[in-house]
This record gives C-alpha cells, sequence and structure tokens, in this order.
C-alpha cells in the first residue's frame, strides 16, 4: 500500500534454517532488529521494517520436505509460495486448506505467521487446527522443532500455537506441516444478485440447509465493490439486466464428491430461490465452465487489486455480528459526509466485502492520498463502533505496524499485560520484528 517506510540496509536471503539461526544468535548478541519477511502481501505493515531492522527473507527456503498421500500431511519450507504448493499436491489429489487472493506470492510461512483466514475457511477451517507442527528459530539462535506430522498429540502445553498468528513477534518460522484436504471431485459457482443488503442473513440460513456438506464458501461484495472490481478489469462483468437494482452480491462456492449430484443440489437451490412471491434474489449467474468458475471468483477475489487501482486504501478487516455488516459501512460512509471528506471530499469511495460466513466484513475506504484529516476522521470512530458490538478489529490481517495503538478495543489489559510477559520471555531485547503488534 506504500503506507510504511524504514531506513533498512540489509535484506539476508538464507537458504537454511541453520543460516537463520546463525543470523538470529548474531542479531541478538549485537541487539540488531529483524524483520521477518515472506511474500510481503501482508495489509497491516507487519513484514515493512519501520527502523534500520534487518530484513530476513525467507524466499531461498522453498522446498517441500515431504507430502505423504495417505495421510495428506504436507511438509514444507516457510517460504514455499502458496500456490507452489497447491499445485505440487494437485497431482495427488490433495487441495491446501487454504487460499487467498494473494496466492500467488504469498508464503506459507506468513499465512502462519498472520494465521490468514481467506475464503476455505468455512469449509476446513483455521491455520490453528491445519497446522500440526513448526520449526521455528527463536531469536537467540535456538531451533525449536516442533515440526511432528501428528494429528494427536496432547503432551502439556502446544507450544506452536502462539506462534501462528505472532507476526514474527517471537521468532522466524522457517518449517510448516500441515493437514491437506483431499480435492473435491467436483467445484462449481454461482454468483447471486440480491436487491437488499437485509436478504443476505435470510440467504445464507436457506443456503446452508440446502447445500449442507457441500457448501464450501459463502462471500459478500457490495455493489460499490462489484463496480470497482469490474471497472478496474477484474473477472467477468454480468450483465447489465443481471445486475439492475442489485444492491449487493453473494458468491456461493460448493465442493463435493459428485458432478451431477452437487449441480442438481445448486439447480434445485436456485429454482427455489427465484420461485417465491418475493424473492430474496434477482437472479443467480452459475458458471458453466472452469473458465467462468474462476471468472466469477475473480470478481471477489480482485477487489483488493481494484481498490488499490482506485487510489489509497484504508483498511478495517472487522469482526462484528453478520447483521451490522451494512450499518457498520453506512455509519462509515455518512461520517465521513458529515465532515465532509466524501462527495467532493478526499474520499472517494466506502466499501464493504468479505467472509460472510466467518462474520469478517472488510470494509476500505479509498481516498486520493492519505491525509491525516481522513485518518482522524476514521479512528477511533471504526474501532469505537467495533468496540460496541465486541467485535475484533482484525478478523484476519493481525496487528503489524497499523494497528498497535487499537489493540486495546479488543483485547484486555490483563490479555495484553499477558502477552508482553510472552514477548519478554521470547524476545527479552526485542529485536523480533519490534513495533509490530505490541507498542
Ligand atoms: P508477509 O506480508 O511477508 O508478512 C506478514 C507478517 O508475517 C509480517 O509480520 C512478517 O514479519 C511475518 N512473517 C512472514 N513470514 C514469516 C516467517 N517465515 N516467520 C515469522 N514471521 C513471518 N489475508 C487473509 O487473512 N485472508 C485473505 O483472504 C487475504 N487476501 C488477500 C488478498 C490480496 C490480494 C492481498 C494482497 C492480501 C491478502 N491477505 C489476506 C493478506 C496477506 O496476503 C496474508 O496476510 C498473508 O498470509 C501474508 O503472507 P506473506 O507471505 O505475504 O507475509
Ligand atoms: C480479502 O478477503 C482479503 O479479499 C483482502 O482479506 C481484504 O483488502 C482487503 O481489505
Ligand atoms: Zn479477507
Amino acid at each position: 500500500m506504500g503506507k510504511y517506510r524504514g531506513g533498512s540496509t540489509t535484506v539476508l536471503k538464507p537458504k537454511t534454517t541453520q543460516q537463520v539461526s546463525q543470523i538470529m544468535k548474531w542479531c541478538n548478541e549485537k541487539r540488531i532488529g529483524v524483520v521477518p519477511q515472506g511474500g510481503n502481501t501482508g495489509l497491516v505493515g507487519g513484514s515493512v521494517p519501520i527502523r534500520d531492522e534487518v530484513i530476513v527473507s525467507l524466499s531461498n527456503l522453498n522446498s517441500v520436505r515431504s507430502f505423504d498421500p495417505i495421510s495428506g500431511i504436507l511438509v514444507a519450507d516457510a517460504g514455499c509460495i502458496l500456490q507452489s504448493l497447491t499445485d505440487y499436491i494437485a497431482p495427488h489429489n490433495h487441495i491446501m486448506p487454504i487460499d487467498l487472493g494473494a496466492k500467488g506470492s504469498c508464503q506459507i510461512g506468513g499465512n502462519v505467521a498472520t494465521n490468514a483466514g481467506g475464503l476455505r475457511l468455512l469449509r476446513y477451517g483455521s491455520l490453528h487446527g491445519t497446522v500440526l507442527g513448526l520449526e521455528v528459530v527463536l531469536p537467540d539462535g535456538t531451533v525449536l522443532d516442533q515440526l511432528t506430522t501428528l494429528r494427536k498429540d496432547n503432551t502439556g502445553y502446544d507450544l506452536k500455537q502462539l506462534f501462528i498468528g505472532a507476526e514474527g513477534t517471537l521468532g522466524v518460522i522457517t518449517g510448516v506441516s500441515i493437514l491437506t484436504p483431499p480435492a473435491p471431485q467436483a467445484s462449481n459457482n454461482v454468483i447471486l444478485a440480491l436487491p437488499s443488503f437485509d436478504n443476505v442473513l435470510p440467504l445464507y440460513k436457506i443456503v446452508k440447509r440446502q447445500l449442507s456438506e457441500i457448501l464450501s464458501a459463502f462471500e459478500f461484495i457490495d455493489r460499490t465493490s462489484y463496480d470497482l472490481a469490474v471497472k478496474h478489469g477484474q473477472g467477468r462483468a454480468l450483465s447489465e439486466d443481471e445486475v439492475a437494482g442489485a444492491e449487493c452480491f453473494v458468491l456461493v462456492e460448493t465442493s463435493g464428491g459428485k458432478r451431477e449430484h452437487d449441480e442438481e443440489k445448486l439447480n434445485n437451490l436456485l429454482e427455489s430461490l427465484l420461485e417465491v412471491d418475493t424473492p430474496l434474489i434477482n437472479t443467480g449467474v452459475l458458471s458453466q465452465s472452469p473458465a467462468q468458475f474462476s471468472s466469477l471468483w475473480a470478481l471477489r477475489e480482485g477487489v483488493t487489486e481494484a481498490v488499490s487501482k482506485e487510489g489509497k486504501p484504508y483498511k478495517y478487516d472487522i469482526s462484528v455480528p453478520l447483521s451490522s455488516f451494512k450499518t457498520v459501512v453506512d455509519a462509515t460512509r455518512e461520517h465521513l459526509r458529515s465532515k465532509g471528506l466524501l462527495g467532493d471530499g478526499a474520499v472517494k469511495h466506502v466499501l464493504g466485502y468479505g467472509h460472510v460466513g466467518d462474520g469478517n466484513l472488510h470494509l476500505n475506504i479509498v481516498a486520493d492520498s492519505y491525509t491525516p484529516e481522513i485518518q482522524t476522521a476514521l479512528e477511533p470512530f471504526i474501532f469505537e463502533i467495533v468496540a460496541s458490538y465486541r467485535g475484533s478489529i482484525s478478523a484476519e490481517h493481525g496487528i503489524g505496524a497499523m494497528k498497535t495503538h487499537a489493540l486495546h478495543y479488543s483485547k484486555s489489559d490483563v490479555s495484553i499485560a499477558l502477552m508482553k510477559k510472552i514477548k519478554m520471555l521470547f524476545d527479552p531485547h526485542n529485536i523480533m520484528n519490534p513495533g509490530k503488534v505490541l507498542e
């Protein structure tokens, strides 16, 4: 996003865990700050040095260590790109349990470090469940080898969980053991155009009931998100008739064991949605080919890229009750308008999209440039709304450099004090990604 800059002069690109260990030992002795960097696709400035830290890039640590096609357990170096792991296990009919728009650049180590959620969480759960083991180099250079491939291991504290979502503040992840699910035999998707946001929740209820075990994604984009995606060439635009009167869209994906069975379920769903007196949807566009399947997904996955092409984005990634998604977006829009920042002002768009199935709204504000006036108008306004719902100020992107000052909106003083003690225990000299997560 070009939002953060530091004064680093050095990037190190180790090729082995031992080299990472030697780097950390040296930096710890000399009290040199270290920023672990994966694919650099994070959205909260976590991988950007904000002082004069040494950057440790994991991109040369990029081999698959083993894959067991029976159990589906993959053990890989942290620097493997997510898409390359997907490609590696595809011939064995397995898929990665995580998928996100940045898959072509982000690394599995970065995914674990951020506890990335993404588009498949609804189906396969979070990395706290699918990651079986980790190899981590601690700030003093000690290698913590917890790279187990066991499904069950109740032998005391589960230390690996601390590194999942720690954003590189406790150690450098060098290896990941992860459970990969079997590839579905059939995948379909459909984009549904809705006349009103109020219909999203009743729709979700019906879709869950009717598609049950084959439902694998239920993603939401509002009209502004759709228009921006189309404007910036993401995916195939629907026809004018299809989008007429649509306030928002929902993308439903199914992944199942038998194509005919899944298609029948989807068609029945569409029929039952349309053949009622007051339908919840205006229309549904079903993909008819692998190209159309990708193109429908691109409308949803491409929103982030479209937003970046449109202007400078302010990103809020929040967990709030599903029923309040629209209220939060509308309240932010009205608030900016009342401050004279929207309309003829510096803010171009306020949009909402995200993972309905996970209760995770992405609220993006697109402006001509980053300015203190917009920043002051947005914060603490948005954090206070989130806190009023007892929501999370960061559902899946993390805290990074962007939200350290706002951590208290989602974590109690007792929790923050414990987090600081844990940080102190692992990293007493505060060399691991300083200034991130904790102030
Ligand atoms: P980086 O950006 O390089 O680093 C992120 C953080 O992890 C930093 O704090 C860094 O220090 C730390 N880190 C990286 N590697 C290691 C390591 N080996 N050991 C220790 N710490 C490390 N996120 C979601 O959750 N869901 C989404 O759906 C999603 N979609 C996205 C779509 C697009 C188009 C983009 C650009 C981003 C998206 N993101 C999403 C955010 C981002 O892609 C994820 O956070 C991703 O997991 C970051 O991986 P990375 O390898 O790029 O990590
Ligand atoms: C997504 O779900 C990502 O598309 C990115 O998490 C969200 O850019 C964003 O705000
Ligand atoms: Zn997301």
